[in-house]
């Protein structure tokens, strides 16, 4: 099985970390939409990561996709989204603020990389900050239950989406203005993303220098 993208995208970290807690094993292609768009576009006619490349060939785009295919591979004892019920919609609306936020960060880091300074739609950006803002405060609000997970004794798909999209928040703050929960806004959220980055999982998947989504030389 091989995963393509890099880990500095939210959705292929979501995923990689994903794989590793269930134990899944697989391998790498890190090739980049913006440096090797049409290598991914050869796997994926979209051109976006991750795909999920199976072991008979079958190609399973979109995160929430491939997640899904995941669990159903474990089974449900061992699935990250509980089975139907409260728990499970609890889950899905805090993995789907989770990851709404992690798209509209994508959004204004594009605005940066593939727009020049004039191009910029500065109202669709302050409106994109916004959106995350307002999703950062109730992900607050739920980190505050957290005991030690969002939803309880075990870790689910809501702790992984929510670490992922706050940890590309931290590396794309030049870009987007948005500060990291750490800076002391989100006490709550910072103290849950800490517990989780300090997993093995999410250590493993953490993306390298060379797998960062600003070039060192960025300038806002
Ligand atoms: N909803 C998708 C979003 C995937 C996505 O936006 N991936 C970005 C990388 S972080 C991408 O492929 N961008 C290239 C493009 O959209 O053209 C998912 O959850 O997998």
């Amino acid at each position: 099985m091989k995963l393509v993208g890099q880990f500095d995208s939210p959705f292929v970290r979501r995923v990689a970390v994903s794989m590793t807690v269930l134990g899944i094993p697989f391998e790498r292609d890190r090739s980049s939409v913006m440096r090797n768009f049409e290598d991914v576009s050869k796997i994926n006619p979209l051109g976006r990561v991750p795909a999920l490349v199976l072991d008979d060939g079958m190609v399973v785009v979109d995160s929430n996709a491939i997640l899904d295919w995941l669990d159903g591979e474990v089974g449900p004892k061992r699935a990250l989204m509980p089975p139907p019920g409260p728990p499970r919609t609890k889950c899905w609306h805090l993995v789907a603020l989770g990851h709404g936020a992690a798209e509209k960060l994508v959004a204004l880091v594009y605005e940066h990389l593939m727009r020049t300074p004039e191009q910029r739609a500065v109202p669709w950006m302050n409106r994109c900050r916004g959106q995350v803002d307002a999703a950062l405060a109730v992900l607050d609000q739920a980190a505050e239950g957290a005991d030690p997970w969002l939803l309880g004794g075990r870790l689910t798909q809501a702790d992984i989406t929510i670490a992922t999209m706050i940890g590309f928040l931290g590396m794309v703050e030049p870009a987007t203005g948005i500060a990291h929960p750490d800076d002391g806004h989100w006490p709550h959220l910072a103290r849950l993303v800490a517990r989780c980055e300090a997993e093995p999982a999410f250590a493993t998947c953490y993306p390298p220098e060379s797998e960062r989504p600003l070039p060192p030389d960025f300038k806002p």
